[in-house]
């Protein structure tokens, strides 16, 4: 494994380890708050090198230290996606001059954070397929813009768009043809409110991308790359039964919608060549592109879950919890989705607003460091914490719907007046966040004995113990350090040397530790459970003060 920034581990960038042949991909995550790379040989399982941007640190000129742009309306979240580009730019300038070996790369994919659009004026065309080395992407492209900015999957601010939608089309057959009800962050609502707000804007749009179908363009110097089911179904726009856009849906949500949208195929397309711009990177134009997915889709292949009956945890910005699908089944209380799954069928995704973002806050209000946090925290307090509960709506929430966040506590007066210790507050927090998974979770039908936890909150021990005795089930973890860029990187090589997921998943996506359920907590939390049940029915749906104490 190599560490963030180190280079490629002793090995030649003609493609030989020793005897064995080298067979190298590349894979992106354009997430939230960075850009990072993974350069992996399919053949010995190993990750040659892999690198990061961050769009706060590394590109402080783009005013957005948490990815995001600054907005009186806490509602309002769009993103500069110009400072996407210059990541990109960045992250490979790093990758190459780090020794990674980018002229044996074969193809490459991508991951970008799901929902978020990109629009592009008819200028566009012929921008991107003329795109000039000398000078940078952010430069180049800035003129191909119709929208200076993109709401990315943080935006609540459609509702309006969102009951327009769902009473134009009727609320059950947008959620059993998208496989979702209408979201305020989903892209169909959010190209609704554009239309409404800048009709001239919209009228001037040619092309309206995802995150990922937009740098999956950039690189492959076309300005119309495909999107994928994965993170088409992220839209409110796609219809999983056909596969195709749905056009009512479509001129339910802006008008001439269909023609301004990318075609949809699956995610093991070639979507393009890799254009000439990327050789001073050391690339070779002409690779493939392979079709860029969301960062839930993506995280499934690289959790190795995408074939296998695992559910995942993925503990990152957003705590997401999702598994490949058995059937397709929607959510009755419609905080669950169904998106496409890259290894072909769907997959469930329920997404928690208030996940690291929460924790942080918490870490922050007792001043204590992620040790305590993820584990004597968890020493000094027990399973239940006394009856001590919170629901840790920081920010506004999506499961369940909350607009008008504020934190609600249960339990002993001293925790509820905030006199209690921080162990209690952090307990409550991981059991709040783990209960609610479950809960949210019920809806997919199915018990599911392992679980697989990524992302950065996945190392705190304790987080994993609270959900083995939650969901009673095994929690593994595994040796990946970015899921979303890893699962891109093995759906290059899926789709390019045909290499079957389970065998990638086989050899990069092994348990390194597991953590059982006992016994004793299953219990505990079997009860805690219905508890937590009504106090979040009633702090939510009834919006009681925020104090059940
Ligand atoms: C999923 C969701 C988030 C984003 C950002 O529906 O909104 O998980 O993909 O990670």
């Amino acid at each position: 494994k190599t560490a963030t920034g180190t280079p490629a581990i002793g090995r030649t960038a003609k493609g030989k380890k020793g005897n064995l042949e080298m067979s190298i991909f590349l894979g992106l995550d354009s997430s939230t708050q960075s850009l990072k790379g993974v350069v992996i040989d399919s053949n010995s399982g190993s990750i040659l090198a892999s690198n990061s941007v961050s769009f706060g640190k590394d590109l402080p000129d783009f005013n957005s230290p948490e990815g995001v742009l600054p907005n009186r309306d806490p509602l309002v979240k769009h993103s500069n996606p110009l400072m996407w580009l210059s990541a990109l730019d960045m992250l490979l300038s790093k990758l190459s001059s780090s020794g990674a070996p980018m002229g044996a790369v074969r193809g490459i994919s991508g991951s970008g954070q799901q929902h978020g659009s990109v629009y592009l004026s008819e200028q566009a065309k012929n921008i991107f397929s003329s795109l000039d080395p000398r000078i940078g992407l952010a430069e180049q492209i800035a003129p191909a813009l119709s929208r200076s900015s993109s709401p990315i999957w943080m935006d609540s601010s459609t509702s309006m768009e969102c009951a327009e939608i769902s009473s134009a089309v009727g609320g059950e057959r947008l959620q059993q043809s998208t496989g979702s009800p209408a979201i305020e962050r989903f892209t169909g609502p959010q190209i609704r409110k554009f239309y409404k707000e800048s009709p001239e804007s919209y009228a001037q749009t040619a092309k309206i991308h995802l995150v990922s179908s937009f740098l999956a363009s950039v690189l492959s110097g076309r300005y119309d790359a495909p999107i994928d089911y994965g993170d088409g179904a992220g839209m409110n726009l796609l219809n999983l039964k056909t596969m195709k856009w749905d056009a009512e849906i479509c001129s339910a949500s802006a008008p001439e919608l269909m023609s301004k949208l990318p075609q949809a195929v699956p995610s093991s397309t070639k979507t393009g060549t890799l254009c000439s711009y990327f050789s001073k990177y050391g690339l070779k134009p002409g690779i493939p592109v392979v079709a860029w997915s969301g960062d839930n889709p993506c995280s499934l292949v690289g959790s190795g879950a995408a074939t296998q009956g695992f559910a995942v945890v993925s503990l990152g910005t957003s705590d997401t919890f999702f598994a490949a699908m058995q059937d397709f089944k929607v959510d009755p209380n419609g905080y669950g989705h169904v998106f496409g799954n890259p290894a072909g069928g769907f997959m469930s995704l329920i997404c928690f607003k208030n996940g690291s973002l929460a924790r942080e806050k918490i870490k922050e209000q007792y001043g204590v460091d992620w040790e305590f946090f993820g584990t004597t925290a968890f020493e000094k307090t027990i399973p239940g914490n006394d009856g001590d509960m919170m629901l840790p709506f920081f920010v506004p929430e999506i499961t369940p719907h909350v607009l008008d966040p504020k934190p609600f506590y249960s339990g002993s007066r001293a925790f509820c007046t905030g006199k209690s210790s921080p162990e209690k507050m952090i307990r409550a927090i991981v059991e709040a966040q783990s209960l609610g998974m479950k809960l949210n979770s019920r809806w997919i039908g199915e018990k599911f004995k392992t679980i697989r936890v990524t992302g950065g909150a996945s190392r705190a021990h304790g987080h994993c113990q609270v959900l083995a005795d939650v969901f009673d089930a095994e929690v593994q973890k595994i040796s990946v350090p970015d899921s979303a860029a890893l699962g891109a990187a093995m759906m290059a090589a899926n789709a390019v040397d045909g290499i079957p997921f389970e065998k990638l998943a086989s050899k990069f996506c092994k348990e390194t530790e597991s953590i059982r359920p006992i016994t004793k907590n299953v219990e505990t939390y079997r009860h805690m459970a219905d508890k937590f049940e009504i106090f979040l029915s009633e702090s939510v749906h009834f919006k009681t003060s925020g104090n059940l104490c």
